[in-house]
Parts: C-alpha cells; sequence; structure tokens
C-alpha cells in the first residue's frame, strides 16, 4: 500500500489524537498535546487536515489574548507544514451551562449563549478557510420523556439552524454545515438520532442547501444501522458534506476505534462506496487512541487510520477490477437496478396494459432463481482478506 499523502485527504480531529484518555472510570493515562505538535505529526504521517473545537484550541472562555495566540500558533504550523483546517466544529457539550443542551436546552438564555457561541466560532471557521462547520448535538436531548417537549425542540434546533445560514449568508462565508447524528450518550437520547432523522430535518429548514449531514461510523452502528446505507442515502439526497471514520463493535457505548477496527466487511463497503460514488470530501477521523496507549501509540494508531482506508480502497479496486466478480455481480443482477422500472414516460394506464407485467408474468421461476449474493459477498471477503 502506498503511503499516505495530502492528495487522499486524511484529516484528523485535533481531539482526537490529542485525547488524554480520561473516562468516566478513569483518570487520564496521557499528557496533554500541543497544536503544534498534533499539526507537525500528522502532517509527518500524510495527512492533509486538522479540525478542532473551538475549546480544544483556546479552551471555554478563553481571553482574546489566549484565542488571538492560538489561532496564530495553529496558523504558522499549518503554513510551515502545508497542512490545512477543512472543518471547524464547536463545543456546546462540555460545560456544565449545556447539561441540557445548547440550542434546545430549555433555559432560554442557554440557547442565546449557545447561539452567540456558535456565531463567534463560524468567524473563525471562516478566517482560517474551513469549508465545513460539523454540529454534534451531544447533550441536544433528553432522559426523561416528561422533561422535554421535543416539538418544541425541534422548532429551536431549526431557529438555530436558520440563524446560522443567514448568518452566513449575509457574511458572504464560503462555508457549508454537517449535522452529526449520533442515538445516545452522552445524552438518554439525542435528537435527530440517525442519519435519517437528520436529513429529513434538514428538509424543513429555510436554506436546506446548505445544510448536509456529517454520519460517523461508530454512531449509525450503536444504533444497530448499517454505515454504507446511512451514507449511500446522504449521498443520494446530495447530503454527504463530511464524514467521521472509525470503528465500533456492535451497540454498545461509543468506541471510537481506529476505522475498520470494528466492523472490517461494512468499513470495506464503505470505502467502495465513498471512491466508487465520486465523494471528494475529507475523508476525516474521529477515533479515539485507546486508554492503554502511550503516545508511541497514539501515532501509531493515527497511522492505522491511513493505512486502513488505503488497504481497504486498493482492496476495493481489486474486487471491481476481478473478471470472477464482474460475472458474479452480473449474475447479482446489481446493474439492472439501475434501469428504470417503467419505460420512458409510460403511465400507470401503460403498465396496466402491459401484459407482459402481469397475464404473461410468471411469478414461479423468478421465485426459484437464486441471485448468488452470498458467492459476491464471499468474492469481497477473498479480497479483504488477500486471498486473492
Ligand atoms: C465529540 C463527538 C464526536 C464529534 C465531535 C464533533 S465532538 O468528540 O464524540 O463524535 O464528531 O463535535
Ligand atoms: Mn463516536
Ligand atoms: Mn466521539
Ligand atoms: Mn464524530
Amino acid at each position: 500500500v502506498p503511503a499516505p499523502t495530502p492528495a487522499d485527504r486524511f484529516s484528523f480531529g485535533l481531539w482526537t489524537v490529542g485525547w488524554r484518555a480520561a473516562d468516566p472510570f478513569g483518570d487520564p493515562t496521557r499528557p496533554a498535546l500541543d497544536v503544534v505538535e498534533a499539526v507537525e505529526r500528522l502532517a509527518g504521517l500524510g495527512a492533509w487536515g486538522l479540525t478542532f473545537h473551538d475549546d480544544d484550541l483556546f479552551g471555554f472562555g478563553a481571553d482574546a489574548g489566549t484565542r488571538d495566540k492560538q489561532i496564530a500558533r495553529l496558523r504558522e504550523a499549518c503554513d510551515a507544514t502545508g497542512m490545512t483546517v477543512p472543518m471547524i466544529t464547536t463545543n456546546l457539550f462540555s460545560h456544565p451551562v449545556f447539561k441540557d443542551g445548547g440550542f434546545t436546552s430549555n433555559d432560554r438564555s442557554v440557547r442565546r449563549f449557545a447561539l452567540r457561541k456558535v456565531l463567534h466560532n463560524v468567524e473563525l471557521a471562516a478566517e482560517l478557510g474551513a469549508r465545513t462547520f460539523v454540529l454534534w448535538g451531544g447533550r441536544e436531548g433528553s432522559e426523561y420523556d416528561s422533561a422535554k417537549d421535543v416539538r418544541a425542540a425541534l422548532d429551536r434546533y431549526r431557529e438555530a439552524m436558520d440563524l446560522l445560514c443567514s448568518y452566513v449568508l449575509e457574511r458572504g462565508h464560503d462555508i457549508r454545515f454537517a449535522i452529526e447524528p449520533k442515538p445516545n450518550e452522552p445524552r438518554g437520547d439525542i435528537l435527530l438520532p440517525t442519519v435519517g432523522h437528520a436529513l429529513a430535518f434538514v428538509e424543513k429548514l429555510a436554506h436546506p442547501e446548505l445544510v448536509g449531514v456529517n454520519p460517523e461510523v461508530g454512531h449509525e452502528q450503536m444504533a444497530g444501522l448499517n454505515m454504507a446505507h446511512g451514507v449511500a442515502q446522504a449521498l443520494w439526497a446530495g447530503k454527504l458534506f463530511h464524514i467521521d471514520l472509525n470503528g465500533q463493535r456492535g451497540i454498545k457505548y461509543d468506541q471510537d476505534l481506529v476505522f475498520g477496527h470494528g466492523d472490517l466487511l461494512n468499513a470495506f463497503a464503505l470505502v467502495d462506496l465513498l471512491e466508487t460514488a465520486g465523494y471528494d470530501g475529507p475523508r476525516h477521523f474521529d477515533y479515539k487512541p485507546s486508554r492503554t496507549e502511550d503516545l508511541d501509540g497514539v501515532w501509531a494508531s493515527a497511522e492505522a487510520n491511513m493505512r486502513t482506508y488505503l488497504l481497504l480502497r486498493e482492496r476495493a479496486a481489486a474486487f471491481r477490477a476481478d473478471p470472477e466478480v464482474v460475472a458474479a455481480l452480473a449474475e447479482a443482477r446489481v446493474a439492472e437496478l439501475s434501469e428504470p422500472t417503467l419505460a420512458p414516460g409510460e403511465t400507470a394506464a401503460e403498465l396496466l396494459a402491459d401484459r407482459s407485467a402481469w397475464t404473461d408474468f410468471d411469478p414461479e421461476p423468478a421465485g426459484a432463481r437464486g441471485y448468488g449474493f452470498v458467492r459476491l459477498h464471499q468474492l469481497a471477503l477473498e479480497h479483504l482478506t488477500g486471498a486473492r
């Protein structure tokens, strides 16, 4: 596998390699990581971008001096290494003020504060040339059904999104928003829990063209869903503005493992999809180097994410190029699904009049015929494992 290069558009959150590995049961196991070191190390590994939350770079409530200094240090490191800041996000979840949410807190003063915080950070995104602004509403939700009016919360969520969109339009910023779904954790239930919920929400906004989704592998899998299906639907809707790649093993706490270290077959399908669908956005890793790892382990895990992606990309291309796979795909009638079901302009009356669709159609042989999907999937597995 070739080494990663900036052309692969691999990006990492500062909060990923910078995670000090504190969890609800234990203290940090690693020292803090400075942003300049993060940029230099990631650039050295072949990454293209660094992303961050306001609070990762300069801390909640930082004074103007600290803020400016940290931004300048980031800029210098990027200039020196060629790294970019393709995406910025906002932290509306760590400070106690957001314990009942930001945009959808029951407390109106908190909602106004949250909006102010985000507007400020949108300006920073524009200054740094980030074209995507991710919103993960981890605290937008509830534990108790009696305590949250979900319809009102969605009204307030929409109000916030509409304000953000009109703000970037007024300011002339080239920025789009990407909502990141997650079903639960830290809230018992989070609003917009899956890609599907988020896509439906976007259609209710004043400027739907400015808002898409940022699906995360593990978050869809925490909901028991197929990440490749969710991403395919987002692509179909023209809404895949960004993606968080990582690994998750089943329906449990948010593991944020290295990409591919969870459901590897689904990761293979996802890379195949991104590469064949013409997705040209960032390949962003949102993982957490496990608590067992020291700093060497952090950089080894960062490298592992990119290497896994490149391996899967290579394997997926080999799969597509294999003549046996081409034959198995034909046998499985995969391409036939792209053929419209109706003839051009055909009406319901014409379909009703078409004897071949009903009277002369014999469902018995069609029902008896096998599709060969298992053989096709085994070929995928054999390419994935390097057996072919
Ligand atoms: C937080 C969350 C991630 C989101 C980040 C963006 S914040 O780390 O767990 O999944 O992508 O806000
Ligand atoms: Mn996660
Ligand atoms: Mn996370
Ligand atoms: Mn994420």
